[in-house]
């Protein structure tokens, strides 16, 4: 129980790092002498300390150190990256005792602090809200496991199953409300990238950037096979990083970069792996229809938010459709209602 409140604390503590430490994992420390925290940190940025050092910086009284018991969400490193090992820096400092949430997937560490930790006589304890632990760092943990981004799809449907608006030659019909729409900014703002079709950035015209919510703008992603896309639309107004996937590249716009892939064969992969060569660690989908659900056929997504809209349209184009093995969660923002669904691994 001692162990769990404390791990629950660096879980909380670890988010703090929301905004800024990816692409590397959200992550809290907090040392504990005699039954009291005597120092606490988070990762707060790449390429700055990690947690367990600016725990450590934290504490007054560093005698204590040698007594006390260092809880940490993710294992120490074991390599020299932007900055040293923690997991040396905690042998050089004594702390006798280390409570570890979970496995570092990252594979120049992957279990190698947790073994320098033993092999230097420490007391591990290894797993410890480890659920919970991976859920905060599930974007790193996929990327870096199954060398894709996490990828997570949403959209908004009327009640009777139509996505949009004016694809009819109609008025726009706007599905969400100024609130959810702040959902929205927010899940813009925990992903690395964000991706839509050719259709969806011609009729929408969409900026795909974070407004309504604090937080970095994703990469922004678009294909455009064709180049049919007119260089007016605010996906090229050059304010965030925008790649363009087509089979005529060429450089034009500054801020776009144009990427060659061959649309003869399935372009997920061919997607994906730039992604994963550009570490960039998490996707979300934002439409059209037929994209989301070329991603739903190919299993490829991790989690889904679906805003169900009250409003019926009669017709339209279809919303996605999920498989029936896919189950979901009933969430509710701001009086609509969400259904979240998580893939079955
Ligand atoms: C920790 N504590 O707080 C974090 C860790 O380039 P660097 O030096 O910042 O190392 C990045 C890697 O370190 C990252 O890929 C992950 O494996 C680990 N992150 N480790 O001991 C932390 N953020
Ligand atoms: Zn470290």
């Amino acid at each position: 129980m001692e162990e769990e409140k404390y791990m629950r604390r660096c879980i909380q503590l670890a988010q703090n790092g929301f905004c800024n430490a990816a692409p590397n994992p959200m992550v809290g420390a907090v040392i504990v002498c005699d039954g009291k925290i005597i120092g606490e940190g988070y990762h707060v940025r790449c390429g700055e300390a990690h947690a367990e050092v600016n725990a450590i910086r934290s504490v007054k009284d560093t005698s204590l150190l040698k007594r006390s018991t260092i809880y940490v969400s993710l294992e120490p490193c074991s390599h020299h990256g932007k900055t040293p090992p923690c997991a040396d820096l905690i042998i050089e400092k004594q702390i006798p005792r280390i409570v570890i949430g979970c496995q570092d997937p990252f594979s120049k560490v992957a279990g190698r602090g947790i073994q320098k930790l033993k092999d230097a006589g420490r007391e591990v304890t290894v797993g410890v809200l480890e659920n919970e632990c991976r859920h905060l760092i599930r974007r790193f943990i996929t990327f870096h496991t199954l060398r894709r981004p996490y990828i997570t799809l949403k959209w908004a449907e009327s009640a009777d199953g139509f996505i949009d608006l004016h694809r009819n030659g109609g008025s726009p019909v706007i599905l969400s409300t100024p609130l959810t729409s702040m959902m929205v900014h927010k899940k813009r703002a925990e992903h690395a990238a964000i991706l839509v079709g050719t259709r969806t950035a011609e009729l929408d015209n969409p900026s795909l950037n974070v407004r309504n919510w604090y937080g970095r703008s994703p990469v922004r992603l678009v294909i455009d096979r064709r180049l049919s896309l007119s260089p007016t639309l605010h996906l090229f107004d050059g304010n965030v990083p925008t790649l363009v996937f087509t089979e005529h590249p060429h450089n034009s716009l500054p801020g776009v970069e144009y990427l060659p892939i061959n649309f003869g064969q399935d372009i997920l992969p061919q997607i994906m792996q730039v992604l994963y060569e550009r570490n960039l660690q998490s996707l979300l989908v934002e439409g059209g229809s037929t994209l989301l659900q070329s991603f739903i056929d190919a299993s490829l997504w991790d989690e889904a938010f679906v805003e169900e809209s009250p409003i019926h349209l009669a017709s339209g184009v279809n919303a996605p459709k999920m498989n029936d093995k896919n189950s979901y969660v009933n969430e509710q923002y701001f009086g609509r209602s969400i259904r979240h669904y998580t893939a079955t691994k």
